[in-house]
């Protein structure tokens, strides 16, 4: 008796906490491929939003920025990685997804596309938000104009798993057949004892790198390296 209270009790528990998935796809198609839509959601805590990468043709990353540097990383930010997605796929396919818990709603939570092949993605107005202000100055419009009058191109260095307000707990996924990833995050955080990593784009739009960003990148060069040859060996 006791028991099986208990047991009702866990099963009141699991259903009262059950999370809800907020999807958000990742690139469009046609002449709409710089999109995340929707671009702007709101999430309680513990609610995942799903980044669906279906844009097709898509080279594109979900990656952590600020309201007032909307096409710069914040230094210990998410980031999904450049996720490539080959034309010409059904649209029922399963498509990679990358899975993002809220862990602070009170947050707004800012972020673009750092693609910069073949310009870059956030000039192009490929930002989104996450529990954006609706009124007042840091409205998601707000950010989305600021971000398309960027002008320099975005670092590429790679960013984390956890980032401000939000975490994941693996990189995107399933990135087999026709899928692919660079610089997908395998650090949760910055590493510790290192200096934090943060970027700067210059006005001539060279890019400056700290020594943890730098590291960071050795560390996906080393993993782009292993999935080219991965997928060279596979479209053999
Ligand atoms: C979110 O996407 C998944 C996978 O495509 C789908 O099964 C689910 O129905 C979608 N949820 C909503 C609310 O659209
Ligand atoms: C996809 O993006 C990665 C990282 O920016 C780049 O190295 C790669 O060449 C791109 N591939 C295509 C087909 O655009
Ligand atoms: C959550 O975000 C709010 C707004 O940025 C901040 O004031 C608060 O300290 C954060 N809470 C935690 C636990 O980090
Ligand atoms: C994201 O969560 C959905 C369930 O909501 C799951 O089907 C999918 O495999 C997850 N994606 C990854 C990369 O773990
Ligand atoms: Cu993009």
């Amino acid at each position: 008796m006791y028991f099986a209270t208990t047991l009702t009790s866990l099963a009141l528990v699991g259903a009262a906490a059950a999370q809800n998935v907020i999807n958000v796809t990742v690139g469009g198609t046609g002449n709409n491929l710089f999109i995340f839509s929707p671009s702007s959601v709101t999430a309680n805590n513990g609610d995942v939003v799903q980044f669906i990468y279906a844009g097709m043709p898509g080279n594109h990353s979900v990656t952590q920025s600020s309201f007032a540097n909307p096409c710069n990383p914040l230094s210990d930010g998410f980031d999904s990685g450049n996720i490539l997605v080959p034309a010409g796929l059904p649209t029922t396919t399963s498509f990679p997804t990358w899975n993002l818990t809220i862990t602070n709603q009170s947050q707004p939570i800012w972020f673009f596309c750092k693609q910069t092949l073949p310009g870059p993605h956030c000039s192009s107005g490929m930002v989104g938000s996450i529990n954006a202000p609706t009124s007042g100055t840091n409205t998601f419009a707000n950010f989305q104009a600021a971000a398309e009058k960027f002008q320099g191109i975005p670092p590429q260095n790679v960013g984390f798993l956890v980032g401000e307000g939000a975490s994941a707990s693996a990189a995107p996924g399933p990135l087999t057949g026709s899928f692919s990833g660079f610089g997908l995050p395998t650090l949760t955080t910055p590493a510790s004892g290192a200096a934090t990593g943060t970027s700067s784009t210059s006005a001539a739009g060279s890019t400056t790198t700290s020594s943890a960003a730098a590291l960071n990148m050795k560390a996906s060069t080393g993993l782009t390296v292993i999935l080219a040859a991965v997928f060279g060996v596979a479209f053999a």
